[in-house]
Formats: C-alpha cells, structure tokens, sequence
C-alpha cells in the first residue's frame, strides 16, 4: 500500500503566499466592490525591457528554422550564458568559471534542491526570520522533528532583530549547512563585509557549508556592502550561491537562475570537486535544462545594454521602496529596510501579533502584507511590505495607510 511522505505532516502551515492569497479573497467575497492594494508578494509589475524581449523573440526565432532549431540543451546551461555570468563575477572582483555556474529555472527551485546533495543528518542553520523555502525544503527531506511555536525541533535558529540589525553571528554550536540571504527577504538587512568574513572563518574551521541567497543583490547601491560572498576570501571553500533573474530583470514569470558551486568547495567528506560534480549530477538526472527561449533572454539582458534597463527598473522599484519607507516614518511607525533592498521591515504598533496587524490593515486600508511571523518565530510583531508594484498603486497603498490606519 503506498504511503505518503509523513513529513508534510510535520510542516507547521500552508506555504505563506497562498494563505494571504486565502485571507485576501475571504475579505474581497465579504466586502463586494473594495479594491485592495497588494503590496503581499514580492512580484515584479513592470514590463520586460526593449533588449530583453529582442533576446526573448530571436530566441523563439531560432526555434522556426531546422538550421538553428534546438531540443534540449546542455543540463548545465547554455554554455554562453554561463559564460555572461561568470564574467559578472568578475566585475565584483570574484572569480567564477563558467564550469562552476549552473543555470536553472529559477533561485526557489535552486534552494529546494540543494539540500538534496548533502547528507541526511546534516544540522541545518537559518536566519530567523528567513525565506521559508529554506526551512520548509529540509522539513520535507525529514532533517528536522516536530514543530512547537513555530519552531522545528533540530533546526538551529540565528535570531535577526534590532539588536543585531537583522543580522546574526555565526551560531555558538557547530553546524553542518548555513542558509544565509543578502539582501535579505523579509527583512531587508544587507550584511556588510565583515559579517560575511565571520561566517567564512566560522564555515572554513567547521568544515560547514553556506548556501547564499544573492537574489537581490541588484539592489544594493551602497558600494561598499558586497553583492556576493565570492567577494570574501575563502568563500570559494565553503560557500555555494543561488541567484535570479526574477528580481534584476523582471523574470519572475519567465523563470530564469542560477547556482554557482565552486570547485574548491569542499565538505568533511569531499574533496575540492566532489560538490560541484554531485549538483552536475543532481542536475543531469531530475532537470533538462532552462529553456533555450528563455536563456536567450537572460543573455539580453546581461549585455551591456540590457543591465542599463535593468537598473532603471531597479531605481523604479527603489523609488517605490522611499516612497514605503518614508510615508510609514511620516505616519510614526518604525521601519527598516527599504534602502539597498525592495523589501520594508515594519515593527508593528503596539506590539501586535503579525496576523492580527494583517487584518488590521486589509480592514482599514484595504492594503495586502506580508505577516512577519510567516517567516520564522523571531519575525512576529513584524510585518513586511514589497516594493513591487505599479508607483500609482503603492503612493494610494501609502496614502490609505497614512489616512485610515487607526493607532
Ligand atoms: N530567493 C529569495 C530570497 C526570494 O525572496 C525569492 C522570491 C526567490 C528566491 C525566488 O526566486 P525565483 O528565481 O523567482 O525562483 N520571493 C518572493 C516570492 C515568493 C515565493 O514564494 O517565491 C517573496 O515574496 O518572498
């Protein structure tokens, strides 16, 4: 008789974006006529630049000639485009070769993954609050026991709140695999260069793996804070890296990423090579590759004239993020974030459970949010805000919050 995996039982919730997508539709069935503004899910609005949709159309012309037809492609990525990649390495003084860089659909599925290569009794660490793909993927593959208030037994929380700057100190006891997000998701803390070093030394004595979460490092402006963990010596050694094309290039429907898994990398039991060889393999047997439609549109837009569009498209959703920041500081709520990432950190009043301020806010301004607590124990009495919209919907968002948000 076939079983199913018990460990979904263990998962402490539904996924986090359809249950606001659930409260969201209860609320619009009960109050006919009221439009909200979503301000819930980090999804980018804004359409695909000039040179990104000429990448996209010759990659599907390419498809309407037997001369430059192409099935499936290598597992790994087109070999350009891994080639485009390693060279934006470059460009932040970290050097990457195209063989290290695995192209994807997409940084979710990437983060899923990689769990899937290390062993099972690996002691897993997050930031708290964190992205809950990193959690819930490893709650799944059955590497942590009960949940109780929000936490899994096994898991080694980093707690990130004011004191620390949303930023954590590598944990006291040793662990196996680190989750680490910067720019982070929720709570917009970027780590400077010094906190990556701690955890670089932390993950070279522990022969500990880091697998960074670099899918908003676009939006760092400051140059001074680094934009990946290759920028820290010995990184190489112990660190892997996710990143997208969802957040830099308005990909989040056409799905587009990459893992880097460097050849030094090593682990308790692999030598330099042996990691890289295994997501090679991990790779090779459960994914055919990114489409090529789609890879073409990633090598658009990282020519120069495509990274030009981006960034304006950046600087858009930026402007989106002051206009959060200082409309919620002008109403006397405390925020954080906003500056080098697209997400906003708001402490709720009056020390507010997260859900409660949800319903508070979709009831009297008819505004959509993130619950802080949908991320980890340590974001209740949090909420977040995304910078991802059309300007028009996020100035009303602001204007309603400021004018109907009773304190
Ligand atoms: N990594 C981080 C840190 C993210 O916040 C997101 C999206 C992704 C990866 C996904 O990258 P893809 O390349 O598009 O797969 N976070 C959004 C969307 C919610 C979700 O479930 O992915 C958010 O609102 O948090």
């Amino acid at each position: 008789m076939a079983k199913v995996n018990a460990n979904y039982g263990k998962l402490a919730a539904g996924y986090l974006f359809p249950e606001i997508g659930r409260r969201t539709k209860a609320f619009l069935d009960a109050n006919p006529g009221v439009t909200v503004m979503k301000l819930g899910i980090g999804n980018t609005t804004e359409a695909l630049t000039p040179t990104i949709l000429a990448g996209l159309r010759q990659g599907v012309e390419k498809l309407a000639d037997n001369s430059t037809y192409t099935g499936y492609g290598d597992e790994q990525g087109d070999s350009r485009l891994r080639q485009a990649i390693a060279e934006t390495y470059a460009k932040q003084g970290a050097q990457i070769e195209a063989g290290e860089v695995f192209v994807s659909d997409g940084a979710k599925p990437d983060a899923a993954n990689l769990q899937s290569i290390f062993s099972q009794d690996a002691t897993i660490a997050v930031q708290d609050p964190a992205y809950p793909v990193y959690v819930d993927s490893n709650v799944i593959a059955g590497r942590t026991g009960a949940s109780k208030d929000g936490t899994y037994d096994g898991l080694v929380y980093m707690k990130c709140d004011e004191s620390n700057g949303f930023f954590p100190h590598p944990p006291e006891v040793k662990v196996d695999l680190i989750y680490l997000c910067s720019p982070n998701n929720p709570t917009g803390a970027v780590a400077t260069k010094e906190q990556l070093k701690e955890f670089v030394d932390y993950a070279r004595k522990n022969k500990a793996i880091i697998i960074f979460d670099a899918a908003y490092a676009e939006y760092i402006s400051d140059e001074s804070l680094p934009r990946t963990i290759y920028e820290i010596d010995g990184a190489k050694e112990c660190a892997i890296e996710i990143n997208s094309f969802s957040k830099t290039a308005g990909f989040t429907g056409v799905r587009l990423g990459w893992t880097t898994v460097p050849k030094a990398l090593v682990a308790e039991d692999a030598e330099a090579g042996k990691i890289n060889s295994l997501w090679n393999r991990r790779q090779c047997t459960m994914f055919n590759g990114a489409s090529n439609i789609v890879q073409e549109g990633g090598l658009a837009a990282l020519s120069p004239q495509g990274s030009t569009e981006s960034a304006k498209l950046i600087e858009y959703y930026m402007g989106n993020a002051r206009v959060i920041v200082d409309g919620l500081k002008a109403k006397g709520l405390t925020v954080y974030g906003g500056i080098n990432a697209p997400y906003v950190w708001l402490k709720t009043p009056n020390g507010m459970k997260s859900w409660d301020f949800f319903d508070k806010l979709l009831k009297e301004c008819h505004v959509v949010g993130t619950p802080g607590s949908g991320f980890g124990p340590a974001g209740e009495g949090y909420f977040r805000l995304s910078a991802f919209g059309h300007r028009e919907n996020i100035e009303k968002a602001i204007e309603s919050i400021k004018a109907n948000l009773v304190l």
